[in-house]
């Protein structure tokens, strides 16, 4: 199933509608490896459940979680609503997801945004009814933000059943750096740094959920997979040894750039995505097993008209989506998208943990492969003992 645009790559490169290659006889061009499975088996965590008992996660305040099952009229009882927070669902795949979820009647999405009245208004444009969202401030380029942001979830009395970790930023025509609060490179700081202590803290909130599928969702991309041809286009995301990472990320007494290269922002988001991929598969190894959290990401399909593109060059806006509807057919509307990760958050059938998402030509969900770089699991360990110290949690 040669794709349509088989001619614009390299005659010795053919690949399907997901962009994965399936064949090539130049291992020399790309050094791509297809072979590399995501490896599932549990592996002895460093952090277990017992820290959260030795309060190495903070202790949450204590809160009434509604009874699992509710009453009805009829004296029947049914689940309870979900309670869903979705980071950066003020606009694109976030909020096309609040929207399905808020249409399927037994979800309540906390919309976690950076612009309080950019998400209402967005809130309110796509219809959603008013019981079924609330909004709440967060701001993932500040590590202060991410803590208030939690201490006010756990006010709110709500119990946390999904977190989906969504929120991006994209800044591929800067030609220099730009910092977040702690002075993090912003699209490594926004994209992973903020996710990675907004799911630690929660992790906890999660734990404590009596709800019967508790799930965690950081949302990855194709594009910090080699194994795919997206993931071949220049720059490619590499994390090197994160000898940047460990320097602070600053650019000031180290790169700002994770494998210590110069700035680039179109590497450093999908640097980004491989540490959000790889922090899924850390944190099923480390806490599935004993809290059966479901651990997943997922590729939502290229949602080429979404505001991520916003900071590209005008050209890109304009052709990037008739490229990718006609000659990649990788394009997916931000309606479908946001059905896809819905389904990651809701589906009984998709409980598996430790799992990247992606979905064939029929819109059906699949266990994809993720890259050698992006399953590596002592770059994984790695990531997560450095990121743990710049985000203050060792
Ligand atoms: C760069 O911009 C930034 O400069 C850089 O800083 C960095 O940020 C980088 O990746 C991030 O991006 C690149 C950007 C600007 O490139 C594009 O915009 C390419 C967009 C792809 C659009 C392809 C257009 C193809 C024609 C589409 C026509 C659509 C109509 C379909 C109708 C079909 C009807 C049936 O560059 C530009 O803006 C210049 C744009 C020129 C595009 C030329 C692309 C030719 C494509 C050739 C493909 C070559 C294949 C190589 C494959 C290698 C993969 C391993
Ligand atoms: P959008 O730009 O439409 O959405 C990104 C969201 O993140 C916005 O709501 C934005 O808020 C929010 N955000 C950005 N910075 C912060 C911050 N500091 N604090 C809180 N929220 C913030 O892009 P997409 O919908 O396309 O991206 C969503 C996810 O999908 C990302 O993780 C991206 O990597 C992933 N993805 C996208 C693909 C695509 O083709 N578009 C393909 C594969 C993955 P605001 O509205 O205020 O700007
Ligand atoms: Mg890519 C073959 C399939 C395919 C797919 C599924 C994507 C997805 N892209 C593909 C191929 C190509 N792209 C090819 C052959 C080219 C060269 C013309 C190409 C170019 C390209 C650029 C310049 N593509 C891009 C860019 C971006 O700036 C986007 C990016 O890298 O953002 C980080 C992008 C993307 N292509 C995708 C997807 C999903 C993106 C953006 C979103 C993301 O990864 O989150």
């Amino acid at each position: 199933m040669a794709l349509q645009a088989a001619s614009l790559v390299p005659s010795s490169v053919s690949f399907h509608k997901e962009g994965k290659i399936i064949g090539f006889k130049e291992t020399s061009f790309l050094g791509i490896s297809v072979s590399d499975h995501l490896k599932a088996e549990f592996h002895p965590p460093s952090l277990r459940i017992k820290d959260f008992k030795r309060g190495i996660i903070k202790a949450q305040t204590v809160t009434a979680s509604p009874s699992i099952e509710q009453a009805t009229s009829e004296g029947k009882k049914t689940l309870r609503k979900g309670n869903v927070v979705i980071t950066g669902a003020s606009s694109g795949l976030g909020l096309a997801t609040a929207k399905a979820l808020s249409l399927m009647g037994n979800w309540h999405v906390t919309m976690a945004c950076r612009d309080f009245l950019k998400a209402e208004r967005a809130a309110k444009r796509v219809g959603m009814a008013k019981e079924s969202y609330s909004v709440m401030h967060l701001d993932l380029a500040s590590l202060d933000s991410v803590r208030q942001f939690v201490d006010n979830f756990r006010r709110s009395g709500k119990p946390l059943d999904v977190l989906v970790c969504n929120a991006a930023v994209y800044l591929p025509t800067d030609k220099e750096p730009t910092f977040t609060a702690e002075g993090f490179e912003l699209s490594v700081g926004t994209n992973h740094l903020g996710h990675f202590l907004l799911a630690r803290l929660l992790l906890d909130d999660l734990n404590q959920s009596d709800y019967p599928s508790k799930r965690l969702i950081i949302v990855g991309s194709i594009t910090g997979n080699s194994n795919t041809v997206a993931g071949n286009v220049p720059p490619k995301a590499n994390l090197g040894d994160l000898r940047g990472l460990a320097g602070g990320l600053n650019g000031v007494n180290s790169s700002s750039m994770i494998d210590g290269g110069e700035f680039d922002g179109a590497k450093a988001y999908k640097d980004s995505k491989v540490c959000n991929m790889l922090t899924m598969q850390e944190l099923h190894r480390r806490f599935h097993e004993e809290t059966g959290i479901t651990f997943a990401s997922l590729y939502p399909g290229c949602i080429a008209e979404t505001g991520l593109f916003r900071n590209h060059v005008a050209l890109f806006r304009t052709l990037f989506p008739p490229f990718q509807k006609y000659i990649t057919k990788g394009y997916v509307s931000e309606e479908e998208a946001g059905n896809r990760l819905a389904q990651v958050v809701s589906d009984p059938s998709l409980t598996k943990s430790g799992v990247y998402w992606s979905w064939n030509k029929n819109s059906k969900s699949f266990e994809n492969e993720l890259s050698q770089e992006a399953s590596d699991e002592q770059k994984a360990k790695k990531l997560w003992d450095i990121s743990e110290k710049l985000v203050g949690l060792a």
